[in-house]
Formats: structure tokens, sequence, C-alpha cells
């Protein structure tokens, strides 16, 4: 980069910085670098952190930040293949279920709710799985509860862990129930099929290894495991049918996209490990500061989340030679500590 091009870069920041102005510069990697070398960890550091970092003056931070926040989640491709082939498989397999087990992520409810998926699967009775409950707070979750079973077509809203599997026999009794509903009405009778549907990583393979009793669906803590569809039976003859996760092609709100990667649903390297840590603990700061306070033993929450993640990864001793903050360990272990609910439990998205 040469000296007129860092030259120009600094000034059309400090614009930016003394008016206000959006959009902001699009240098922050180089900026940040320039302006604080010492701080920065990475040469490929191109992220919210260094923006924050880039930006000394508050306001200026909140309006870049917000404009950044949106670029970084509209410049993703959310709609692989492999996801359309997915939607399609749903649509071809309809005609052949009873009803829809849509699993919802206890923790955002709303943001895990694929707008997609409700398109095709209405006019099939569904029953709504609040799933990972252990990792959400139990009063919202029960708030989220009431509110999701005015829905149409739901006939049944459900708290679980899948991890555990507490409570299944909740489940099965709803299922039994619905059984019993559909031998009334037909005259051919069969076992239930049930479409098993959800955001990637939600805890669908979980729930169905759940209710066999057994490992039948392959699991994992990370996105996009289960890549086809597999029909699976239960003892009682039910048929369970798993699905790959599957996302939509726009987020309207970027926060809707940040709440998928915070709760796993987008791998971490689509955002970036250090923005997707460093806009976690933002939201944590201002929303649960108390609980990320005792986690990470800190004397107090600033408003400023970029400090708070320096102390973060001081209390941890995350530093790298030269005094440099390890910024993407630091995001890692936050990342890592929220969604093993290490943090405590926490719902990231609030009834209304
Ligand atoms: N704490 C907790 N973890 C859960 C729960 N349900 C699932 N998990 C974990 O979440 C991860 C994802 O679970 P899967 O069942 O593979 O999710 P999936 O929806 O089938 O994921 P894809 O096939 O990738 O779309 C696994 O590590 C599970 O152990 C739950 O209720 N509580
Ligand atoms: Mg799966």
């Amino acid at each position: 980069m040469s000296a007129a091009h860092i030259a120009r870069a600094l000034a059309s920041l400090g614009s930016a910085i003394a008016s206000s102005v959006v959009p902001c510069p699009g240098t922050f990697a180089e900026l940040a670098s320039l302006r604080h070398p010492h701080n920065v960890s990475q040469s490929t550091f191109t992220s919210s952190v260094q923006l924050a970092r880039s930006s000394r003056n508050a306001h200026a931070r909140a309006m870049c930040a917000a404009n950044y926040k949106k670029e970084m989640i509209d410049n993703i491709n959310w709609y692989p293949g492999h996801m359309k082939k997915t939607r399609e498989l749903i649509q071809e397999n309809l005609k052949a279920v009873d009803l829809v087990i849509e699993i919802v992520d206890s923790r955002i409810p709303v943001s895990s709710r694929n707008p997609i998926i409700d398109d095709i699967v209405s006019g099939k009775p569904r029953i709504i799985v609040l799933g990972k409950a252990d990792l959400a707070d139990e009063e919202e979750t029960s708030k989220w509860a009431d509110c999701l079973s005015k829905g149409e077509g739901v006939r049944r809203v459900m708290a679980l862990n899948l991890q555990s599997g507490e409570n299944i026999k909740k489940l099965l009794k709803a299922l039994e129930a619905e059984q019993k509903k559909r031998d009334e009405v037909k005259s051919v009778k069969r076992p239930l099929r049930i479409m098993i549907v959800g955001v990637p990583n939600v805890g669908k393979s979980s729930l169905i290894n759940r209710l066999t009793g057994k490992k039948s669906a392959q699991t994992g803590d990370k996105p996009g495991v289960t890549k086809g569809k597999q029909w699976l039976s239960l003892s009682n003859g039910m048929q369970l049918l798993d699905t790959p996760g599957i996302l939509w092609p726009k987020f309207e709100d970027p926060q809707v996209g940040l709440d998928l990667a915070f709760c796993g649903s987008i791998k971490d390297d689509i955002i970036g490990v250090q923005d997707l840590g460093y806009e976690l603990i933002k939201v944590l700061g201002s929303e649960y500061p108390d609980m990320l306070k005792e986690r990470y033993k800190l004397d107090e929450i600033s408003e400023d989340a970029l400090e708070n993640m320096d102390n973060i990864a001081r209390k941890r001793g995350f530093i790298l030679s030269g005094n440099r903050i390890d910024y993407e360990r630091t995001a890692r272990a936050v990342l890592d500590e929220f969604r093993g609910g290490k943090i405590g439990r926490i719902t990231l998205e609030h009834v209304k």
C-alpha cells in the first residue's frame, strides 16, 4: 500500500469520525494496523473488532458498525446449492407426511424460524419443539411457548433438552395423540409419517435419536452434519424423516444472521470468528452484563465492547508476543462457552 493511499484512507476515516458520515471507509484493516500496530494480532484482521479499534468516536463507531454489520451479512452466500436441494426435498416429501415437527432454538426463537419452511409446510399440522431449552432462560422459553402456540396449524409447543432427552416422553405422548386423531378420520390406517425440519445444527438428528432411543442419525456440534434425507422407524411403527438444516437466501435484518451464527447454525468462518466473538460480547455486555462479568471475573462491564473483549483476553491470559491481544482465541473461547451454556442460560430474543 502506498503512502498516498494510506494518507487518503486516513483522511477519509477522519472525516467519517468528524461528521459521523456513513458509509465508512473500506480500509479498516490497513487503518487499524497503521494506528494500532501492536494491537492487531492477525494481518487478515478485517473485522468489526478492527472497526472498533480504528474509530475512537463512539457515535461514528456505532454508525459504522451498523453499516459494517449489514455489509458483513449481505456479502455472505447464505444459500448454497445444497440448501436449494433441501428445500426441494422438503417440498417433494411433504405430500407423504401427516405431521411436521419444527425445531427452533430456544435462545433465538424468531431468528431460527425459517420463513421458507413456514411457507412450504403451512397446511400441515405442526408440533414446535423449542430445542436446546437447557441453554436458554427458562422464563423466556415459557413465554415463547405461549406465543408460538398461537400460530396457525400449531398443535403443541414444547421445550426440550434433546441432549439429555429428559421429557421426551411428553413428545411421544403428543405423537400418539396425533396418531389417534388420524386413525379416527382416515379409512386406511397406517402409522404416522413425520417430517423433522429446522435450521442447521438446531437438534433435528438429536431429536430423532431421542425418539428412536438409539443413535440412528448422525449428530455433531457444527452445522451441515445431515446431508440427505433419511427415513427412520420408531418401535411403534411411526416413520420419521430427518432432513438437512435449511436457511433462507437473504436476511432482512442482519442481526438474524448474527444470531444464527452465535448459536452455531452458520459456520464460524463464513462471518469470521473474531467478528462473531466481538459481536457476541457486544450483545452479552448490554443484555447479560452480570453473567459476562461473573464468568470472566471482570472488574466492571464497559459500554465499549472492545474494552470488554480486551479485558476478557487479559483475564484469561490470551496475550501474544509483544503484549498483543489474541482476539482469535478470545472470540473462540466466548463463542464456545456461550454455546456450551457456561456463561449462563441466555435468551437473545424476547417476547415483546
Ligand atoms: N445443550 C444442548 N445441546 C443440544 C441439544 N440438542 C442438540 N444439541 C447439540 O447440538 C448439536 C447439533 O445437533 P444435531 O442433532 O446434529 O443438529 P441437526 O439439526 O441435526 O444439525 P444438521 O444436521 O447439521 O442440520 C449436537 O452437538 C447436539 O449434541 C439440546 O437440547 N441441548
Ligand atoms: Mg442433522
